[in-house]
């Protein structure tokens, strides 16, 4: 079995668990922040069997869109921490950031 922690856009995430839960899989959502644009996002947690895997990193795929999104960090002037200036740029978001672990056991007790 492998557990399958998925970061999406808050926008895919209703449609992916929809279709999740239509192929038959179990699913936990989880309301996450990023680290970088700290705006929300989501994590789902998929448990699925070793076969399940591709198929659902599949779902994934079609389901998640990537999107342009524009940001204004704070960055240092010149090195010093200091001085800062709005930095505007564009960071493209998504469609989906999947790690795969292995489940070392699994029980519902
Ligand atoms: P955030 O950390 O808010 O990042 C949002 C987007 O900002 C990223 O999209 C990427 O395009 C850009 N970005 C992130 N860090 C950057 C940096 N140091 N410099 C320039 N641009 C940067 P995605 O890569 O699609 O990531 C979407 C979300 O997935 C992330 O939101 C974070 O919540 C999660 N994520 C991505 N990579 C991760 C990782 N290695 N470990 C844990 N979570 C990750």
């Amino acid at each position: 079995m492998k557990l399958i922690v998925a970061v999406v856009q808050d926008q895919d995430a209703p449609r992916l668990l929809e279709k999740l839960l239509a192929q038959g899989y179990r699913a936990t959502r989880l309301a996450s922040t990023g680290g970088f644009l700290r705006q929300g996002n989501t994590t789902l947690l998929v448990g699925a069997n070793d076969g399940k895997v591709e198929e659902v990193l599949q779902l994934i795929e079609d389901t998640c869109r990537s999107r342009e999104q524009a940001v204004t960090p704070w960055v240092p002037l010149g090195g010093t921490v200091d001085t800062y200036v709005p930095y505007p740029l564009e960071v493209t978001v998504g469609g989906a950031t999947v790690f795969v672990l292995a489940v070392e056991d699994f029980r519902k007790l």
